[in-house]
Formats: C-alpha cells, sequence, structure tokens
C-alpha cells in the first residue's frame, strides 16, 4: 500500500510538472485547472481542446447557480468556419465571404444538419466521432475558463479590444476566426465575432443548483451565447444570454461545436 501510495504521488508529481512545463497555468480559481491536452483535429480541420468536468457558477445577479459537470468534453477551438460549412454542406449562405470567417446566416437547425452530416462523413465514422452542439453550461463554463469575472480575461470591456471583436472595433463586419487572443483555455472567439447557438431551449435560470443541465424538454427559443460584431461589449459577457427561434438566420449569428465518441 505504502508502495502503491508513493508511485502515486510520484506520478502525480510528475504529470503537474509535465504540464506546467507545456502551458500556463490559467489565472483564477475555483475549479482545477483542465486537462491541457494538445489540440487535437478532426477530418476537416477543425480544432478541439479537452475541456475538464467541475463546478462552476453560471450566470449572473438573481440567475447566478452552481452547475456541476460531471463529463469532460472536447470544445471547438474556434468557431465554424465558413471553408468546413462548405465541405460538409456543399454550399456557403454567409453575407460576409471569407474561407476563414465564421459561417453565418445559419439558423439553429442549419447547425444541427450540419452536426449530423459531419459525424456521418466517412472519416469521422470510421474514428467513432459524434458531433454536437455545446450545452448552455459547457458553453458558459468553457468561455469562463476558471474565471468569475465579468469577462474571461477580466472585469473591464477595456480590454475586449485584444480577445474578441464587438460592435466598438468591428468595423461593422465579423472577422477571421482566431484573429484575437483565446482565453486561458485555448479557446478564440467566445466573446463577440459571432453569437453562436447552443442546443438548449431557453427558460429563466432559477437559481438551484445543478448537474449536467441541458435545458428545459421543450420551448420556442433556442439559446445563443457570446454576443457579436454588431452588437456592444455588454452583450459579449461571460454571463449574457440571448434567444430566438431555431428558424432564425442573420449575418452575426453562427455556431461552433463540440466533439463526442460513440458510446
Ligand atoms: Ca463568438
Amino acid at each position: 500500500m505504502h508502495h502503491f501510495k508513493t508511485a502515486a504521488v510520484c506520478f502525480a508529481v510528475v504529470a503537474i510538472f509535465g504540464c506546467e512545463r507545456s502551458q500556463p497555468t490559467p489565472p483564477v480559481a475555483n475549479n482545477p485547472t483542465p486537462l491541457e491536452l494538445p489540440v487535437s483535429a478532426d477530418s476537416i480541420g477543425m480544432e478541439f481542446k479537452l475541456i475538464a468536468a467541475g463546478m462552476f457558477t453560471m450566470g449572473e445577479g438573481d440567475g447566478a447557480h452552481e452547475v456541476t459537470l460531471t463529463k469532460p468534453f472536447k470544445m471547438g477551438v474556434h468557431e465554424v468556419t465558413q471553408a468546413q460549412y462548405d465541405q460538409v454542406m456543399k454550399n456557403n449562405p454567409s453575407k460576409f465571404k471569407g474561407a476563414g470567417n465564421p459561417v453565418e446566416m445559419v439558423s439553429w437547425d442549419d447547425a444541427e444538419a450540419f452536426c449530423r452530416k459531419l459525424s456521418e462523413l466517412p472519416a469521422e465514422k470510421a474514428a467513432g466521432n459524434v458531433y454536437r452542439l455545446p450545452t448552455e453550461a459547457e458553453w458558459e463554463y468553457a468561455c469562463r475558463a476558471g474565471t468569475n469575472s465579468e469577462y474571461s480575461f477580466g472585469a473591464h470591456e477595456s480590454n475586449l479590444g485584444e480577445y474578441g471583436w464587438c460592435m466598438e472595433n468591428s468595423d461593422e463586419k465579423p472577422h477571421p476566426v482566431g484573429s484575437k487572443l483565446p482565453n486561458a483555455w485555448g479557446l478564440h472567439d467566445m466573446h463577440g465575432n459571432i453569437d453562436e447557438w447552443c442546443s438548449d431551449w431557453f427558460e429563466d435560470h432559477t437559481g438551484g443548483a445543478v448537474t449536467d443541465p441541458t435545458g428545459p424538454a421543450s420551448g420556442s427559443l433556442r439559446v445563443l451565447r457570446g454576443g457579436s460584431w454588431k452588437s456592444n461589449a455588454g452583450s459579449a459577457s461571460s454571463a449574457n444570454r440571448d434567444r430566438l427561434a431555431p428558424s432564425f438566420r442573420d449575418d452575426w449569428l453562427g455556431f461552433r461545436v463540440v466533439r463526442g465518441t460513440v458510446k
């Protein structure tokens, strides 16, 4: 037993120091540092970061509540680009054309269809990959990256220019994904550029603690998060929520995906 404990401690020390050499420790937290593995890519070049399970305070004000996510998940590093969308769907509905720009003019239903078709690609089926929209809780947890502040980079929107595209700095258009700094967990454009569909139906947060929330079973409006190039900096905060009908399309609205594995 003693030998086992010694071995376990040694392994932990090696793991911790190994991690610190390869990745900076995210500032803050009420959570353990997520498991920092190298970014992985899929057959159409989408990159993903493994986000560790954990707890966080979701929302703000009267809607603030404790959320526990019991399962790690692989979050898209970027918003889905027009090149990626076109490769899977064989069309590009975006208004602001650019292969590296985020796809926009896509409804929640379009985003769901993209996830289904991407999951059905032979290379993805062979790898056992299944794609889906993030839940709203996964999205906010990944956006916050261990922080409790207004934005993942701090409390002041004056620093938003380094991390995101909003009305104040966008020149009235979306920009290529990843052209601003990522958050502490390596995710780009969680604040601004294009608003992002989440999988949940919208409902008001009641304030109670929840585990692995997926939203109500039915509704009329789907959640979107993160603000966009067309909205002000306040809309891009970590906790700000919005919602629209799942058939709605506009030039400031797109999505990113989560990659799961066939059980
Ligand atoms: Ca975004």
